[in-house]
């Protein structure tokens, strides 16, 4: 169960040349582009991004690549090769008469980045994409965001707007392609999701966490070295995802627009750690645990990226294991399974755990010690055993590098 580490250039090169091969038996000619977009974790400032807060996000080493070629009919094509290396083969849909609701399944991610950059003006004539990664899906680490990017990235490229353009005034600015992404996701696809996953897709760097204040836009990016400290950052799959999850996104997400109109306030995040007890008591009770999760959350991202600047990684452990409680008890998106893992971890050692992304199922993330790896999964194993639950799937994540061009060699 143990998966060995995967270093970032490993698997962005293999999923090219997958991605690549692929194109090439099904079109019998190389593509035009290939672009690599990677999934992220969230290392906490978990549901403050629709409420103009703060995340800390890295990127992984898993990515999925998008290979490919313009067409002059305007036709999009969209195939996406499982690891199986099974081609699935999307419905032809023309580019001009996308509209939201029209395609469904993985095809609408693709789709709707193409409807978003033809509603932006950007020239698109027909395009033929290939998809393939390694992101794992329905794991709560952003596969679908990596889907939206690195097609972005692609389109942008055949359309004459590469991001890595010689002169900076023909360089398309990555956070506005994040919030483009965004919209696709919440207009065409209809998930009404914030826009941390595409950001930390697109602008995270290999060794570092990225610090993004959502409402001024402002990025750091904060070295994050645990291999130094003798550290590692366990991710624990847990390979749930419950039936409610969309549904339940949604309802939190609405639960803080109301709070925040009860408060007079554009988001929460104009309510202050010092302001909370005043704010709370302005409040339906049904909706104080979701204020008191988005400021306290706010309040320990600041702190860990404070800890983080001052070199003291192995300090922030507490700081995660509170996001975790805020989560689990106030914000209410944990699930057994997720804080069946991080007591484990906590019990067997970790200095921090909580759950990652907008849970409900999917990952969790670990803190430990390098030396005490083999024990923490052994007890998370042994737990999940005890009450008959299936394993769950472990990887270390090393923070790796932002979505770019791929090159992969073609022999
Ligand atoms: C999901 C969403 F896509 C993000 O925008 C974010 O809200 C996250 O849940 C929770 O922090 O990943």
């Amino acid at each position: 169960h143990i998966e060995e580490p995967s270093t970032a250039s490993a698997d962005s090169a293999v999923a090219a040349q997958r991605a690549v091969a692929a194109f090439q038996a099904r079109y019998g000619r190389a593509p035009d582009v290939c672009w690599g977009a990677p999934g992220r974790v969230n290392l906490i400032g978990e549901h403050t991004d629709y409420n103009d807060g703060f995340v800390l996000p890295f990127a992984l080493p898993h990515r999925t690549v998008v290979a490919a070629s313009a067409r002059d009919d305007g036709l999009l094509n969209l195939t996406t090769v499982g690891s199986d290396g099974r081609p699935q083969v999307a419905e032809p849909v023309r580019v001009d008469e996308l509209a939201p609701g029209q395609v469904t399944g993985w095809a609408a991610y693709p789709a709707g980045v193409a409807w978003v950059l033809r509603e932006e003006g950007v020239p698109l004539g027909g395009a033929d994409l290939v998809i393939c990664g390694d992101v794992p899906t329905g794991a709560g680490l952003s596969s679908s965001a990596a889907l939206e990017c690195a097609t972005a990235l692609s389109l942008l490229d055949l359309a004459g707007r590469p991001v890595d353009a010689a002169g900076e005034a023909e360089r398309p600015d990555l956070t506005l392609i994040a919030r483009w992404a965004q919209r696709a996701e919440n207009d065409f696809v209809g998930a009404p999701t914030g826009v941390l996953d595409q950001t930390a897709s697109l602008c995270c760097t290999a060794a570092h966490v990225l610090f993004l204040d959502v409402r001024s836009g402002e990025q750091i990016q904060v070295p994050f070295d645990t291999a130094a400290h003798g550290l590692r950052l366990l991710v624990i799959d847990t390979r749930t995802r419950h039936a409610h999850s969309e549904s339940g996104y949604g309802e939190r997400r609405r639960g803080c627009v109301a709070a925040a109109e009860a408060l007079r306030v554009g988001s929460l995040r104009e309510v202050t750690r010092d302001g909370l007890d005043a704010a709370t008591a302005r409040l339906p009770e049904e909706l104080r645990p979701l204020l008191r999760h988005v400021v306290t959350e706010n309040a320990r991202v600041e702190s860990v990226v404070e800890s983080l600047r001052a070199g003291r990684l192995d300090t922030i452990g507490p700081l995660l294991t509170a996001s975790h409680e805020s989560l689990r008890d106030d914000y209410r998106v944990s699930s057994t399974e997720l804080d069946l893992v991080v007591d484990a971890a906590l019990a067997a050692g970790a200095l921090g755990a909580r759950m990652t992304g907008g849970g409900f199922g999917g990952s969790a993330i670990a803190l430990i010690r390098s030396a005490a790896q083999a024990e923490i999964e052994e007890s998370i194993i042994a737990a999940f055993d005890e009450r008959g639950l299936a394993h769950p799937r472990f990887f270390m994540a090393l923070p790796s590098a932002g979505a770019g061009r791929e090159e992969p060699s073609t022999d």
